[in-house]
């Protein structure tokens, strides 16, 4: 029997994520019968390659979805709005990249290494978690599974490419004015991000936390179903094209020593513990750049607090932040015969 091949959609194919998703389909060899690149009418015209092909992208519009079983959205939540559920009622199961709908209690919200049953109650809507919660609850997980976490504080380092296509640009052309003594332009952040750190991510609310930092916290409350999970976050923008950093300290419900902690994570999937202080080997967003794991190093006791652990955590957030957990959640509902 011929194995089952599936109609699939990118929705913001152009984009950085959604450019990625198409590498990543191709890369992890999914089953792609027939492929739908979508984005605005502006990128009509344009074509992508995919398996040695240049396939057109076409405009994104209601009747987009017509057989497609796999929408995998990124285009933004205001596009996911209004058309995810365009797409779930032509039959498709959509995944979508969007904060849209995270939060909805109807909505799983999926990590595959992390809460991969979640996936199988979708009612044709999955979410795929912010990228800095994704690398986070990848790390956690084996130690909230064995000892439980009461209290998370989380400081982050995001590469500009969380921000798409245009921050790259500006991170590109800004370091390239001053080296050359040239004003530097700005357009997408508030202030000049190269050599520099923005700690601000999305708009502030009146808490005095960003969204980003409130993302960082509910999403790690559903995904590990733990409501009670305390979690204060700072996120931080840097100069860095593409790998976010993360320097977490938690507080564990049971004691765990920094030893048993790394043996927790070098048997957790999708972790590489990368810890040789010694050696000044730790993990890096240059070297976890291109690939799908999330990287863990610096791992310690926190002296300042009973139960206490700090650690460093890196990991692509365009790959497992987005595009590659995208395809995982695909992969998980096709290897549980759910597509
Ligand atoms: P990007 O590089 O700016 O790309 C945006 C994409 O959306 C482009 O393909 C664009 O098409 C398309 N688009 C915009 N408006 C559209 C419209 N009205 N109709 C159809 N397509 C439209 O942004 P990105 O970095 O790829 O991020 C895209 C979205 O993914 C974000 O807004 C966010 O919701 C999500 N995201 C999630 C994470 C995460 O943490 N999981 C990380 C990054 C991004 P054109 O090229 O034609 O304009
Ligand atoms: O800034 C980053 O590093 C990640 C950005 C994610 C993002 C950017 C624009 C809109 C999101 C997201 O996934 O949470 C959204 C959004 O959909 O709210």
């Amino acid at each position: 029997m011929e194995p089952k091949q599936f109609k699939v959609a990118v929705v913001g194919a152009t984009g950085a994520v959604g450019n990625l998703m198409v590498r990543v389909l191709e890369e992890r060899s999914f089953p792609v019968g027939e492929l739908k690149l979508l984005a605005s009418a502006r990128s009509v015209g344009k074509t992508l390659p995919f398996r040695g092909a240049d396939m057109p992208v076409e405009e994104l519009t209601e009747d987009s979805f017509e057989g497609v079983q796999v929408a995998l959205f990124s285009a933004g939540g205001s596009v996911s709005r209004k058309f995810a559920p365009v797409a779930a009622g032509a039959g498709a199961v959509v995944i979508d990249n969007s904060s849209a709908f995270r939060m909805d209690p109807e909505v799983p919200l999926v990590v595959p290494e992390v809460n991969p049953q979640a996936a199988f109650s979708h009612k044709g809507i999955i979410a795929n978690p912010n990228c800095s919660t994704i690398q986070m609850v990848v790390a956690l997980k084996p130690i909230q599974d064995a000892v439980g976490i009461s209290r998370i504080v989380v400081t982050t380092f995001q590469a500009v490419s969380g921000t798409g296509k245009r921050a790259i640009e500006e991170l590109r052309l800004q370091v390239s004015d001053i080296v050359n003594g040239r004003e530097p332009k700005r357009e997408v952040y508030p202030h000049q991000i190269a050599f520099n750190c923005l700690p601000q991510i999305g708009p502030f609310l009146d808490s005095g936390f960003t969204e980003e930092e409130m993302k960082m916290v509910n999403e790690t409350r559903k995904i590990f179903d733990d409501p009670e999970i305390r979690v204060c976050a700072t996120t931080v923008r840097v100069p860095v094209f593409y790998g976010h950093s993360e320097s977490v300290n938690i507080e564990t419900r049971k004691p765990l020593s920094p030893e048993e902690a790394r043996r927790l994570l070098e048997g957790a999937p999708g972790v590489k513990v990368v810890d040789r202080p010694a050696v000044s080997v730790y993990p890096m967003p240059i070297d976890a750049a291109g690939t799908d794991d999330t990287f863990v190093g610096r791992i310690r006791r926190d002296p300042s607090v009973e139960n206490g652990l700090a650690m460093w955590v890196v990991a692509d957030n365009i790959r497992k932040g987005a595009a590659s957990n995208a395809v995982q959640i695909a992969e998980t509902l096709l290897d549980g015969g759910r597509l």
